[in-house]
């Protein structure tokens, strides 16, 4: 059974991660508005995967026992001042992620909740993932500069990007 003070934190934990797909699905948005289908179809594999994410810490939730409380979504940001900008704010989002995500974890070493302790370390070891991914995507993008042939070649390598694998809601 979940203590209520861990399970508050979790209910705010989904909101985070349904946020973050709606803060990418704006992101969407902006690439389809500057014609950058690649770099809209990278950010479309995102909101999948915060979807997912989002998904998994619901049904953790409901599976020791807790409610389930879903929260009102605030307005992601609409604009970027260039593909960079967009990245890089999505770089700083998920920065902010892994400290929801270590701060949660203390709560559940201290509040001696071993089983969401583990059920934590499979985000905790994907953020090292998800942030070595968008910061990839900052860097080359620091390179390519004013270069329009070098970011038609990096927007044609983010829409291969592959869909995420679907895992069992509560497991990993
Ligand atoms: Fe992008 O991260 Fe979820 O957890």
């Amino acid at each position: 059974m979940l203590k209520p003070k861990m399970e508050e934190a979790l209910n705010g934990q989904v909101n985070e991660e349904v946020f973050s797909a709606y803060l990418y699905a704006s992101m969407v948005s902006y690439f389809e508005s500057v014609n950058l289908k690649g770099f809209a179809h990278w950010m479309r594999m995102q909101v999948l995967e915060e979807q997912i994410h989002g998904q998994k810490v619901g049904e953790f939730i409901m599976a020791r026992g807790g409610r389930l409380r879903l929260r009102a979504i605030a307005e992601p940001q609409q604009d970027w001042a260039s593909p960079s900008a967009a990245f890089e704010a999505a770089l700083q989002h998920e920065q902010h992620i892994t400290e929801c995500l270590n701060n949660l974890s203390t709560l559940a070493f201290s509040e001696q909740d071993h089983a969401t302790r583990t059920f934590l370390e499979w985000f905790v070891t994907e953020q090292v993932e998800e942030e070595a991914n968008t910061d990839n995507m900052v860097q080359q993008l620091k390179l390519a500069g004013d270069a329009s042939g070098a970011l038609f070649l990096l927007d044609r390598e983010a829409g291969q990007r592959p869909a995420p694998a679907i895992a069992a809601p509560t497991g990993a």
